[in-house]
Formats: C-alpha cells, sequence, structure tokens
C-alpha cells in the first residue's frame, strides 16, 4: 500500500487507514451456541401468541435472503428453501406470506413469524398506506399487493378484526449497504414515513444493514472486520441520521447467499439482531398484554 506520494518533493499527507485500531461494538464471535439457545427458549407468555416480524425496506436489499438466513442458522442447516431473488432490480415478492422457522429436527416452529413484504421503490413497490394496515393486522395471507390501490375494508383479504396475533410487533427495515448512498430519496423518505406510522402506535424498530460483504473489502475478505471498518460504521450513521433510527437499533449482517455450508461468523451477526428482535418485540407482547388487561 503506497502511503507516501512524492509531491513536488515533499510528501504527502498519509492516508487513513480504513479500520479502527479496537471494534466499536463487541461481538462474541465464539457465542453460537448460547446466541442459539437464547432463540430455542424464546417462549412468550401466553401459549398461543407468536410474535410477528415485519421486514420491509428496498427491492432487492435482502429481506428474502434474511429470512432464508435466519431458518439456515436457526435450523443448524443450509435452508433449501430459496426465497431470494437473483435478477434483483423487479419486486419478487408479490403475495403476503407469513413464513414460519422450523426448530432444528424439523418437526416444530419457533413461536416468531416473518411477512417479506414486496420491496418498496420509487413507483411500483407496496404503498405506505398497505404497510400501515399490514402493520395493524389488517391484510390477510395471499394479498397480492396492487402498487395502484390500496388494500380496502370490503376486499376479501382484508381482516377486520386483527387478532394480537396477526399484528406486527416489530418492524424490520432491510437495507443494502453495496447500494446504499444511491438509494433514492422518496424511498428513505417512505421508510420515515412507515417508521413514523410504527412509533405512533408504539411498534419497536429495528435496521438490518445487509450485503456488508461487498460495501467494504476488509469486511469482504473478513467478515469479523464488521465492526473495525470505518466505511460500515459511516454507513449506519448516515443511515441511522435519515431514517431516525438509532445507531444501536442498525445491526450489519452478511446473508447467506452463496455458501454452501454454514459460517460461524455469519451466524454470530444473524443470531445477534435476531435475538434483539426477539427481545424489543416480545417487550411490545407484553406491553399490549398489559394494556388489555387494565
Ligand atoms: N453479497 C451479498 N449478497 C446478498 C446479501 N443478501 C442478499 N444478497 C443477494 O441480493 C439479491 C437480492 O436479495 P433478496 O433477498 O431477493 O432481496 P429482497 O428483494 O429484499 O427480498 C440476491 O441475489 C441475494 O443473493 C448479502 O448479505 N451479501
Ligand atoms: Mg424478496
Amino acid at each position: 500500500m503506497t502511503f507516501f506520494k512524492a509531491m513536488g518533493g515533499q510528501a504527502a499527507t498519509p492516508a487513513p487507514p480504513p479500520v479502527f485500531d479496537k471494534p466499536w461494538r463487541t461481538v462474541d464471535w465464539r457465542g453460537k451456541q448460547r446466541a442459539l439457545e437464547k432463540v430455542n427458549k424464546y417462549k412468550p407468555y401466553t401459549e398461543d401468541q407468536h410474535l410477528r416480524i415485519l421486514l420491509h425496506g428496498p427491492v432487492g436489499a435482502g429481506k428474502s435472503s434474511f429470512i432464508n438466513s435466519v431458518q439456515s442458522v436457526v435450523r443448524s442447516n443450509m435452508n433449501v428453501k430459496a426465497l431470494a431473488d437473483h435478477s434483483s432490480g423487479s419486486c419478487f415478492t408479490k403475495e403476503f406470506t407469513t413464513y414460519n422457522v422450523e426448530r432444528e429436527g424439523g418437526d416444530a416452529v419457533h413461536p416468531f413469524v416473518f411477512n417479506d413484504i414486496m420491496g418498496l421503490s420509487a413507483n411500483k413497490g407496496v404503498l405506505v398506506e398497505d404497510v400501515k394496515l399490514a402493520l395493524k393486522g389488517h391484510v390477510k395471507d395471499g394479498y397480492k399487493f396492487n402498487p395502484e390501490s390500496k388494500l380496502s375494508e370490503g376486499d376479501g383479504f382484508y381482516n377486520s378484526a386483527p387478532s394480537a396475533n396477526d399484528r406486527v410487533h416489530i418492524l424490520v427495515c432491510v437495507i443494502p449497504a453495496d447500494t446504499l448512498s444511491s438509494i433514492n430519496d422518496s424511498i428513505i423518505k417512505e421508510i420515515r414515513e412507515i417508521r413514523l406510522e410504527a412509533s405512533r402506535m408504539g411498534i419497536p424498530q429495528v435496521a438490518v444493514l445487509t450485503k456488508v460483504d461487498m460495501a467494504c473489502p476488509e469486511v469482504g475478505r473478513d467478515l469479523k472486520n464488521v465492526y473495525l471498518s470505518k466505511r460500515i460504521k459511516k454507513m449506519m450513521e448516515q443511515f441511522s441520521a435519515d431514517s431516525g433510527i438509532p445507531m444501536n437499533c442498525i445491526f450489519p449482517v452478511k446473508n447467506y447467499h452463496e455458501e454452501i455450508d454454514l459460517s460461524d461468523d455469519m451466524d454470530a451477526l444473524i443470531l445477534s439482531v435476531l435475538n434483539h428482535i426477539i427481545v424489543y418485540g416480545n417487550d411490545f407482547i407484553n406491553m399490549k398484554l398489559r394494556n388489555s388487561r387494565s
């Protein structure tokens, strides 16, 4: 690496290194089993309750890949039901679908579910109004989002009496690190709008910054560099400022996309965000439960 360049006989200032001396957030890279146990032990307070996690974000951000990754990590087995779209740019996820996560062994499911909403995009994504309906639990499984008009109350897919299981307990914004800087302003505006609506309902929110392997060469080389990379930290700070999501609720991950075997480093980051999602989402479930009893 050339740190010094001769310029008119004078040495130029050395380029600052792309990494910090110490990681700015700690990750237990060897704590996979502990993190997995935490996920496995999770049980909502009431028996038939489950925690509904709604993912939203631009098309191609890695929402489907994130669900796939969670399913793989939690089962300790690569998930072959590939939901991810390989030709990014189009809206692959068109129907509102609830995804279960199987327990290891495959004979039972975890008490948390995902919904992967069709990507936001400047002109043909899901309407913000529909996302708001989904947050409240008004959108039934199988509904095909229509970018031109919102789901109306008379529609067969409109759930007029959502149960505690139908409503969303945590909103997860998924954004791609590699193309973050070129995300359209109108998409950022939509993300803010959805976030504000969720805040009004008291729904907690986190953001997942995907594709960190593609956004920084140091991270691409070794995922353990994720909290050493100045570039990734800067991206997270910028997104935090733009979206209003605090830094401590933003988590970088690398999703499974081309790997054929599980990797402990990838799992550590995926399980870290999943455990935070479960804790925040469960707090909201309990808050709702207290309110309904008082
Ligand atoms: N390198 C890399 N590629 C990813 C990652 N996450 C997703 N991808 C790829 O990005 C593309 C879009 O992902 P997808 O999950 O379909 O995005 P969605 O539209 O938000 O559901 C796919 O080709 C994935 O394989 C990641 O963390 N790193
Ligand atoms: Mg998708």
